[in-house]
Order: C-alpha cells, then sequence, then structure tokens
C-alpha cells in the first residue's frame, strides 16, 4: 500500500525507544481465527516494530536464545467490562485482558499509546472501559462526493453516486478504532438524491463490504434515513407514520436491509428540520415517527437515532416571541417517556446550533425517562472552517461536566448521555466528523487534534483536554518537551482567541451567510433563520428571561435562576440571555463597548501570536506538513482582522461610543 498517498495521522509511530527484543503472541480464550484479535495483532505488530523496532515474530517460529522473546499475551477475563480492558507489562511482556474482541483491539491500541507518549513495554498498565455505550462520527457526506459543511476534501465514501471502498476505507476504520469510535454513520442527515437509495439493491453489496471492513475493526455501520422512503422509493402518497401502509412498507423494507446488511447498527434521522419530511406534515408526534421506525426495526436488533435539531426555519425577524433556543425542548420534552426502549434522541451540545459559545442545550437531562445522545461538531462549521485553529475538547468538556440539576448527584451531561443518571444502556456521543480526501484527512494538519480528542474524550469522558492535546501532539509528531508544550498551549488556547475575535458573549451568528466563514454582523439578522442579535442604538443581546422569551425557564430551578437574572448569569453567555446597553459595567470594570472593543483587539493579536508560535516549530514539524498549517494561519490573520475590524466597526458606529483606547476603528 502506497501510504504516500495519505497520512497515518496520530498512527504515524515514531520511534520511541531502542528495542533488545522481539514479540511472540500467546492466546487463552481469544484466537486469531476471530478477525477482531486478527486486527488487534496486525495493529500490534505494525505499531510496535515502528515504535522499538522489535519484530514480532511469525507463530511457530522459535527465535528463542537469539534475542529476548516477550510474550503479548491475549487473555478472556470475563470479569472486564465490555470494550474495555486491562493491560499490564512485565519484564516478560505485556498481558492484554477483555471480555470481547473489541476489549483487546481497544487494549492494543492503548499498549501503542503508551508507549508512543513514553513508557516502555514493561511499564503499560491501564483498566478502562468505555463512558458511553455509543461513539460515533456523523458524516455528512452526500454521495455526488460533495461534504455538507466539509473542509477537508470530497468523500472517501462516495464518488459520483457510487460507494469508494479501497485502502484509504481500512486505513479509516483503523484510525475509528484507535480512539474508541464504535458506530459510523457514512451519508449526511439531509438525505437526497442517491442517498435515498442506500436502502435498495442498488446499494447492498458495496455497503455489505463496507460493514465487514468497519465489523472488523469492531465498528458497526449505520446510516442516515429519507423519513419520505414510502414515497420517494416506494411509490406510495404518504410516509405518515400511522398509516397501516406505511408501517408494512418499512417492515418490508427492513427485514430486506437486515437480509442483506446483517452487520447495520440501524439508522439515523433527521425529520421536521429544514425542509426535511417527518411525521408533523401528518400531525403527527416526533415519537409517533420514531417509535414506528423503532419498532420495525427492533426484530434486527436496530436502533433509531433521532435528531432533535427540529425548529422554525421560517421566521420574521420582527416576532420577538418566536424563539428557536426554546425549539427542541418545546417539541421534545411533553414527549419524555414516551419513547421506545430501541430509540435515541440526539441532541446538538447547544440549543441553537454549535456555535463557538451556547449555552448546554436544556433538553439534556430535562429528558429523564429517553435515551439521550449528545451532538456536537468537529467539521469547524462556525469554528472557523479548520482554517482557523480551534481545538474544541475544551468546549466539549464543559458541557459534559454541566450540571443540568436534573436529580441529586449524576446530574451532569456526562451522566446523562452516558446511562449513569437513568440506568439506561442506550446512549453516547456522536461528532458530526471534519474528515475528507485531503491527503492529511482534515484539511488542517491541526483540526486532526478534534477528530482524535473526540474519539478519546468519548471512550473516558474523565480524560481533560489537555490530556488528550499531549497524547495528540506527541503520536503526531517528533518534538522536544518544550515544542510540544508550545503546540499544546497553542492548542489549548485557540478556543478563546477565536471566540475573542468573532461573535461576542455568547451570542453567535454574525457570520456570512450560508457558507458560515467570516465576519458579517448582520448576515443573519434580519432573515428567516430565527438567529438574531437585536443590536439596537442602546444595547444588544436577546432577552431570554421570564420578561422575555422564556428560554432560561426551560432549565432546573437553580439553573434557570443563575441564567434569569443579569448579575449572575455566567459573563460568557450575557448576550445570549439578556439584552443589555452597552454601557453596562462588567465584572472585569469594563463596559460592555469597551469589552467588545478590547476582545476584538486582543483577539487578532493573540492570532498573530499562534502564527508565531507555529513559525518557531518549522525546524521540527515536516516541511510539508508545516507549509500546510502555516497558508492556514496565513488565513486566519486576514479572518481575524477582518472580523475585529468589522464587529468594532459596527458598534462603534451603531453606539457613538468610541474606543477608550483610540484605537483605529472605522
Ligand atoms: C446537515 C446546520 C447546518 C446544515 C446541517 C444542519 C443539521 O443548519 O448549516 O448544513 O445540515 O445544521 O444539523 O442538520
Amino acid at each position: 500500500m502506497d501510504t504516500k498517498k495519505w497520512t497515518q495521522l496520530w498512527l504515524e509511530y515514531h520511534k520511541a525507544y531502542d528495542g533488545d527484543g522481539a514479540w511472540s503472541v500467546a492466546f487463552e480464550g481469544f484466537s486469531d481465527n476471530q478477525v477482531v484479535i486478527a486486527n488487534a495483532i496486525y495493529e500490534f505488530r505494525r505499531g510496535i516494530e515502528a515504535l522499538t523496532g522489535e519484530m514480532v515474530l511469525e507463530s511457530g517460529r522459535d527465535d528463542a536464545g537469539k534475542c529476548k522473546v516477550r510474550t503479548l499475551t491475549i487473555c478472556n477475563n470475563q470479569s472486564v467490562p465490555a470494550e474495555g480492558y486491562h493491560i499490564e507489562g512485565s519484564e516478560k511482556g505485556i498481558l492484554v485482558e477483555a471480555s470481547e474482541e473489541r476489549g483487546v483491539l481497544y487494549g492494543v491500541f492503548a499498549i501503542l499509546r503508551q508507549i508512543a507518549c513514553g513508557r516502555k513495554s514493561f511499564e503499560v498498565k491501564e483498566s478502562a472501559a468505555p463512558s458511553n455505550p455509543l461513539r460515533m462520527m456523523n458524516h455528512w457526506d452526500n454521495m455526488d462526493g460533495s461534504i455538507e459543511r466539509g473542509y477537508s476534501g470530497e468523500s472517501f465514501f462516495f464518488e459520483k453516486d457510487q460507494i469508494i471502498i479501497n485502502d484509504r476505507t481500512r486505513d479509516y476504520a483503523r484510525f475509528m478504532a484507535s480512539v474508541g469510535i464504535n458506530g459510523v454513520v457514512i451519508n449526511n442527515v439531509n438525505v437526497k438524491a442517491a442517498a435515498s437509495y442506500l436502502i435498495t439493491d442498488r446499494y447492498f453489496d458495496q455497503l455489505a463490504r463496507l460493514s465487514e471492513i468497519f465489523n472488523d475493526y469492531g465498528i458497526r455501520l449505520y446510516l442516515s434515513l429519507n423519513f419520505a422512503s414510502p414515497i420517494e422509493i416506494g411509490g406510495m402518497d404518504t410516509c405518515d407514520p400511522l398509516d397501516k401502509e406505511v408501517k408494512a412498507w418499512w417492515e418490508g423494507k427492513i427485514k430486506e436491509v437486515y437480509e442483506r446488511l446483517p452487520l447495520l447498527g440501524g439508522f439515523l434521522v433527521k425529520a421536521d428540520s429544514e425542509g426535511r419530511p417527518g411525521p408533523f406534515t401528518y400531525g403527527r408526534t416526533q415519537a409517533d415517527g420514531a417509535n414506528m421506525l423503532g419498532d420495525v426495526i427492533k426484530a434486527y436488533g436496530g436502533i433509531i437515532i433521532w435528531r432533535c435539531f427540529v425548529y422554525n426555519c421560517t421566521q420574521d425577524w420582527r416576532d420577538t416571541k418566536t424563539d428557536r433556543a426554546r425549539a427542541g425542548y418545546d417539541y421534545f420534552k411533553d414527549l419524555d417517556g414516551a419513547y421506545h426502549d430501541n430509540v435515541i434522541l440526539q441532541i446538538k451540545n447547544g440549543p441553537m446550533d454549535f456555535q463557538i459559545r451556547e449555552p448546554v442545550s436544556p433538553l439534556l437531562g430535562g429528558l429523564k425517562r429517553t435515551n439521550q445522545m449528545l451532538e456536537v461538531q468537529i467539521a469547524q462549521e462556525y469554528t472557523g472552517h479548520q482554517i482557523d485553529l480551534c481545538y474544541l475538547i475544551p468546549l466539549f468538556k464543559e458541557v459534559l461536566d454541566f450540571h443540568t440539576h436534573c436529580c441529586e448527584g449524576k446530574d451532569t451531561v456526562a451522566d446523562v448521555v452516558s446511562g449513569r443518571t437513568m440506568g439506561n444502556t442506550l446512549g453516547g456521543m456522536a461528532a458530526v466528523i471534519n474528515t475528507g480526501n485531503d491527503i492529511n484527512w482534515t484539511g488542517d494538519d491541526l483540526a486532526a487534534a478534534n477528530t482524535y480528542g473526540f474519539g478519546r474524550l468519548s471512550y473516558n469522558t474523565d480524560l481533560s483536554a489537555e490530556e488528550i492535546a499531549r497524547e495528540w501532539i506527541t503520536m503526531t509528531f517528533k518534538l522536544s518537551k518544550k515544542e510540544e508544550d508550545l503546540l499544546c498551549s497553542m492548542l489549548l488556547r485557540s478556543r478563546e482567541i477565536y471566540e475573542k475575535y468573532t461573535s461576542p458573549l455568547g451570542i453567535g451568528w454574525m457570520v456570512t451567510p450560508n457558507d458560515h466563514y467570516g465576519p458579517s454582523v448582520d448576515g443573519y439578522e434580519y432573515s428567516r433563520w430565527g438567529t438574531y442579535h437585536r443590536a439596537d442604538h442602546l444595547g444588544i443581546g436577546v432577552d431570554r428571561t421570564d420578561k422575555g422569551t422564556g428560554y432560561a425557564q426551560q432549565y432546573y430551578p437553580e439553573n434557570a435562576k443563575l441564567y434569569n437574572d443579569p448579575d449572575s448569569c455566567p459573563e460568557e453567555l450575557l448576550l445570549f440571555f439578556h439584552h443589555v446597553p452597552y454601557t453596562r459595567m462588567l465584572k472585569s470594570g469594563k463596559t460592555l463597548i469597551q469589552h467588545i472593543y478590547d476582545s476584538h483587539f486582543e483577539g487578532e493579536e493573540e492570532a498573530r501570536g499562534l502564527a508565531r508560535d507555529w513559525e518557531s516549530l518549522k525546524d521540527s514539524i515536516p516541511s510539508e506538513t508545516f507549509d500546510r498549517v502555516k497558508e492556514r494561519f496565513d488565513l486566519q490573520l486576514n479572518n481575524a482582522r477582518e472580523w475585529r475590524d468589522q464587529v468594532n466597526s459596527y458598534f462603534f458606529r451603531k453606539s457613538g461610543i468610541a474606543d477608550e483606547k483610540g484605537r483605529t476603528i472605522y
């Protein structure tokens, strides 16, 4: 395989130390006839040879005597939790214990990670079990090869309405397994055109092959489903979920699908959202739609993941009562408990749409008797298009650590989606992925920290953003400790910097319509999307208190109270919840308007700092990678400058209040 065609991301495996022996592999209760185990050994061989120079001996070959032979012992231990592992190194070798195949695979990747990060083989040690049952990547790939909100080239799954399967497919599965991903939705939630036919004979053979490649790395294949399939591919005139003939059509269809794709995990559904069809068209509820599909797929062990991104996208900006932020809770909360066991509601982290700063969706934990899954976005739609550096793991940590107050203890979002709160077994985390067929997979090489990070965090929500960043850096690059520290600090600073030069204090948007890169302060202000900042000559912000849209009251009392009062509202969310005058004094002792000016000047300056820091790593980063990233920093600087100037000028002109420091504002 010509690996030059694409990078190996964090599985590049630079030399960690010079080994002094070789390896053999022994089994207790597992065997290499099991394909996931065989892949685990393939990974061990590939990794250990690159990391230490130590070969893995073919089985039956006895080279003992020529050199020291250590043994990788793969042992079935039923007391290890599902998908978990126990690894322990000694002078004799390394023991991997797991109760099923995926645990072995994850254990082997953990061994390689620990060695890559500085341990010797005899020092390897960890017991782990996944925090979340489901750890999924959602691709928004279209079958013509384009990717909705893709910033890394075209799809590597689809081209010209065909499914692509090649060496890259396997590498993709390897990368995902190495960070603990166990489910992948390959097609866009907006299911149109050829994608509607993924559940027909046209694509079954290729999908079956793909599902096997995934399965061999412990990953389930999922598909996004067109709710209107009975009409679009079934020739019916309705897709009413309570219509008997519609249900019968689905029964036949799902039976056919599972006969051909027995490894399919289930379906992801975007219904009644942004023009997509759904149960509302027939006066039915979201639960009616999700449960009908759930009931049909149940016999095959499949699940339905139903998205909660349902809102009115034909709003009038003059209407100050309708609030898009309220929509998810308003549509789904009353149906809590009505969803069947194999249905999961997938909820975006915030109530709007993946902005750089939003409160946590009140639906997470607001639901108390429903399987829930957290959806985040590592495709940088609103966070810099994988041009601007934006390491998102700190944002995801904030969401996971958020106390919903849904119960005493066990009330964080991490508790809710992992199943700890309700004691349920279906739930987890999904990310809209940031990959494409670019040579480096993620456009910006540094954006791979988010791909790696999401996987690691979804497997272990206790890891810190810094720990994850350090692992990714060490596995990807070969840097001195000082350089690693610098790159780590760049990643950790990046989200706040991006936030500083874009929209202030949680208000969001202000982006160029449609493409969502670059500033346009009023770009979404007078449009139909429900995305308003409500700036006038006196102040800015949306009143979402009990005197405004009432959104703050969707939280449990502790949070509702906190957000409702501008004095207790966390300042970074002030404008999300309150309309306040430019002259309002902030905790920093600055007025709001001065904060807007200062943060934009600082953000632009700090972005320049990031670019300078990258420049200082020039001699230690492979030149192709260095240049690719440098180009992106050049673009980021233009972007930051434009944001700074447009935002500052807009508010200067609106408010008529000058910058105290007399800097250039247009
Ligand atoms: C896939 C936002 C994006 C859309 C996306 C949608 C969704 O509106 O801009 O591209 O559609 O979210 O999450 O369904």
